[in-house]
């Protein structure tokens, strides 16, 4: 079927814009499912809205319509994903909105999940004029594991680094404790609890015996901390890391190339993600597509430098997260975020499609995006 993306007003697009934040509030909790929102607008002005505010809550178009009591003739519902059809956790929320007396749904974008059908003619049919499209990189921007799932199969992946100025990630003798601020460290905690797990290389676990964990209170309200893999091809990891008395066999995964002889001290304690003997930058297609199976759906790297420098070689990074202190090292020695092949020309560097740039108290956070949007919006589309 061929869909028709309308034109929208300033008014339209500020109100699917409200809604896209309202939804973004709830960052970490839905998942897997993706953060909805709807609102009900009347002459042009947002009267209600409604969120999807946890896995298994109530849709956004049921929260809303539960919390709203006026009448709902001739009014517009604006949503920032396809209303679903299927009876899932809920029931559906087309059979809500088609009984409803609506007279106009504004649809963000499409929802890429197979279960959701398509239902432009049954609202149409009962008197609903539907337009699609407003905001519709926003609106993918907002889900953007969620879309890469259905649209392709794998893992979203970021990757946070922090930096001095000088792109220093530790003094020559491996001291990072701390490069940035405070808030920096927030936002990067808030990083992790929005995502399904954290990848680190051996030598950082063997280095800095971290614990991976989100602090700060920030899984107060529902939140879960996310699960962990250590890249460790011929299982070096220290059996007293403190990973292994935080996480348990079913969300500390280790990726290793080792033989069943060598696992089985492990088997226990992790789970095995086996690789075959290729390049590290090779081995990033194999990680993805069992971590997949595993329904890990958004993937965050923290490091180091040789496991940031293979997941930028592979071209598998979809964000990259630079949490950078305005100090400098000046110190040759001092470790460097990237461990690339030394094979840079100008024509070959990893350029953003685009890019924000945050104040986080002393220091900056430049947060790139990798992948295009228009591409995965005609994805979307050759799709439905
Ligand atoms: C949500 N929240 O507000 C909307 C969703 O697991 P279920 O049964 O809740 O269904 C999840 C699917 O419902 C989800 O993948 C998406 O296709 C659709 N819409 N989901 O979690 C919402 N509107
Ligand atoms: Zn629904």
């Amino acid at each position: 079927m061929t869909i028709i993306r309308s034109v929208f007003s300033s008014d339209d697009i500020n109100i699917m814009t409200q809604l896209i934040e309202e939804a973004s509030h709830f960052k970490g909790l839905t998942k897997p499912n993706p953060m909805v929102g709807a609102g009900l607008v009347k002459n042009g002005q947002l009267i209600a809205s409604g969120v999807h505010e946890a896995f298994g809550a109530d849709h956004a178009e049921r929260q809303l319509f539960n919390s709203y009591s006026g009448s709902f003739e001739g009014l517009e519902l604006f949503v920032t994903l396809e209303p679903c059809t299927h009876y899932g956790n809920t029931p559906p929320c087309n059979s809500l909105i088609l009984k409803s007396g609506i007279k106009r749904l504004v649809i963000a974008t499409l929802d890429p999940n197979p279960k959701i059908e398509t239902c432009l003619e049954d609202y149409k049919a009962h008197g609903i004029l539907v337009e699609i499209g407003c905001c519709e990189k926003e609106a993918i921007e907002l889900n953007e594991s969620y879309f890469k799932r259905f649209l392709y199969q794998k893992p979203f992946v970021s990757m946070k680094v922090a930096t001095t100025l000088d792109g220093r990630i530790a003094t020559a003798s491996g001291d990072s404790c701390y490069i940035t601020s405070e808030e920096s460290r927030k936002q990067c905690h808030r990083l992790r609890r929005s995502v399904d797990m954290i990848a680190v290389g051996v030598d950082t676990v063997i280095k800095d015996d971290p614990e991976l964990t989100v602090r700060y209170d920030l899984l107060d309200g529902g939140y879960s901390q996310p699960n962990i893999l250590i890249l460790d091809s011929s299982l070096r990891t220290p059996k007293c890391s403190k990973l292994f008395s935080i996480f348990d066999k079913d969300s500390l995964f280790i990726a290793t190339t080792c033989s069943d002889d060598e696992w089985a001290a492990f088997d226990n304690v992790a789970t095995r993600i086996q690789l075959p003997a290729v390049s590290h930058e090779e081995s990033w297609r194999h990680i993805l597509s069992q971590l997949f199976d595993y329904q890990i759906y958004h993937l965050l790297i923290e490091g180091g430098s040789g496991v940031f420098s293979s997941a930028l070689s592979a071209r598998i990074v979809d964000r990259y997260h630079a949490f950078m202190s305005p100090s400098v090292m000046n110190d040759s020695h001092a470790l460097p975020v990237l461990k690339g092949p030394d094979k840079s020309s100008l024509s070959s560097i990893h350029s953003p499609v685009s890019r924000t740039v945050t104040d986080l108290e002393t220091d900056i956070w430049v947060n790139c995006k990798y992948y295009s949007s228009e591409q995965w919006l005609k994805d979307l589309y050759a799709q439905s």
